[in-house]
Order: C-alpha cells, then structure tokens, then sequence
C-alpha cells in the first residue's frame, strides 16, 4: 500500500526535508538563505538598481537583476546551491531574476503559475523567493496551494497572446473565491523554494512600508527556449528561436 501525503499544515518553519516537501507539496520553506552580511549586500544592491525598475500596478520590478548589480550576482552561487539541493539537479541555471518594491496599497497578485511566464520547453525548475524585508501576511508575503503542481499546467492567469496562444486550450485555474490558500511568512534573509507549476499569490502590501524581495528561476540545463510558450522581457528584445539552448553567459550553478 502507498503511503499517503501528509497534507501541510503550516510554511513558517523551514522544512525538515526540503527535497522531500518541494516533490510532494511543491513548496518548501528553507529558513535563512542569506546571512545577516549577505542580507546587507543584497539590500544595498537594491537600493542601487532600484531606479532601473518598471512599474506595475502590484509592484516595482527590476528584471534581471544580477545583470545590473554585480553584488548580487555574486550571491547566486548560494541560492543556487539551495535550488540544487531541493530539487536534486546536478547543476542550475538561473534563467531570470527580478527585484520587487512592492509598495503600500498596490494590487493583488492573483493565483498563477510561474511556468506560464517562462519561455521555456518544459517546466523544471524552481523559483527560489528571498525575502529582504521581514515578509508577513500584512505586508504582502506569499500564499500557497500545496501540491497543486502535480496536476499539471494550467491556462495562464493573464497575459495571453490571443486564442492562437498554447496556453489558453489549457484548463482554466479553478481556486473558490473564499480559498486563501497557505501563508508563506518570512523573516528578511529567509527563502521559500516553489516548483515552477504551483499555485500561488501574493496579496497587496497593507502596511506603511515597501516590501521587498528577489525572486530567482533556477531551471533545468537541459531546458530549451520556446518563445512561443509565453512572452519574456528578454526574448522580446533579443529574439529566440524555439528550442535554442540556454546561453552560455547566464549563470550556472553545480550542486555544492
Ligand atoms: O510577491 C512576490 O514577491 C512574488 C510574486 C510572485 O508570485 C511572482 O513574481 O511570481
């Protein structure tokens, strides 16, 4: 007889075996990623290339942020380790990052997938979330609907190209209004790893203060670019073709 999944009740404390959580619920919270010395480098850096952010309704957003702040990519090698070790890959790459300011009073984020946004041909990987600032339910931290990755990828939340776009034959999300899903509450320095197809969301910021955070997408290096999967800031500038591989400058991360 299989074993069954014992639900998860609770993302406030780091999980005991965060390979074990990330497969069966897709979510897994990993406590401290950055030290109190690398939480002050990642700050600093965001101050910096702050100025470089596009503005959305939910939040302030600088793509590709190591690109533009060298102290932070130097911190990549850490966090891609902690997305080695969760997801057992032999080697990450980071395909995208962003910095978000999200401000007081802006808009929700709905539930979504991660893979929805990503140009790629399959959806291994992860996004590693760090928090910069103590991130709790007032201020905007992340909620889960654990295990929902398992049912596959579903149609985009928004930004959808039109009835030619792949993803919307897909099955539509189907959350009840009245579910809230699991809070992910998270010290500054302390991270949560998600696979790229759970649900999740992020509700606005009703605090005085801008919360911030940097989201990293380790992906799989087998995986290929498919612009037609979904739009991307980058592929939007610099075309792909389908199938390219990943290249060769983006940061690449060995198990440690
Ligand atoms: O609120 C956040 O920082 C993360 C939002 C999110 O889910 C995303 O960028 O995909």
């Amino acid at each position: 007889m299989t074993a069954m999944a014992t639900p998860l009740s609770s993302l406030t404390r780091p999980a005991a075996d965060p390979g074990a959580a990330l497969r069966v619920h897709g979510v897994a919270s990993l406590g401290p990623a950055l030290d109190a010395a690398a939480l002050a480098t990642a700050r600093a850096a965001f101050a910096e290339v702050l100025d470089q952010a596009v503005t959305g309704g939910y939040a302030q957003i600088v793509h590709d942020a190591w690109r533009k702040a060298p102290a932070l990519a130097a911190l990549v090698p850490r966090l891609g380790r902690l997305a080695c070790a969760a997801t057992g890959l032999p080697e990450v790459v980071l395909f995208h990052d962003h910095l978000l300011n999200k401000l007081p009073d802006g808009e929700d984020m709905a539930w979504h997938q991660d893979y929805s946004y990503l140009p790629l041909d399959r959806p291994d990987g992860v996004t590693l979330w760090v928090a910069l600032d103590d991130v709790t339910e007032a201020n905007g931290c992340l909620f889960y609907l654990p295990g929902t990755h398992t049912a596959g990828e579903l149609r985009a939340a928004w930004g959808m190209y039109g009835d030619d776009d792949p993803r919307a034959a897909l099955p539509p999300i189907a959350v009840p209004p009245d579910e809230p899903g699991l809070a992910a509450p998270t010290p500054a320095g302390g991270a949560v790893v998600h696979d790229t197809l759970v649900l999740h969301r992020s509700p606005k910021n009703r605090t005085a203060a801008p919360r911030r955070a940097w989201a990293l997408s380790f992906v799989a290096a087998a995986a290929r670019w498919s612009p037609r999967h979904a739009p991307h800031p980058r592929s939007a500038v610099e075309p792909r073709a389908e199938g390219q591989p990943l290249e060769d400058d983006l940061l690449r991360v060995p198990a440690g």
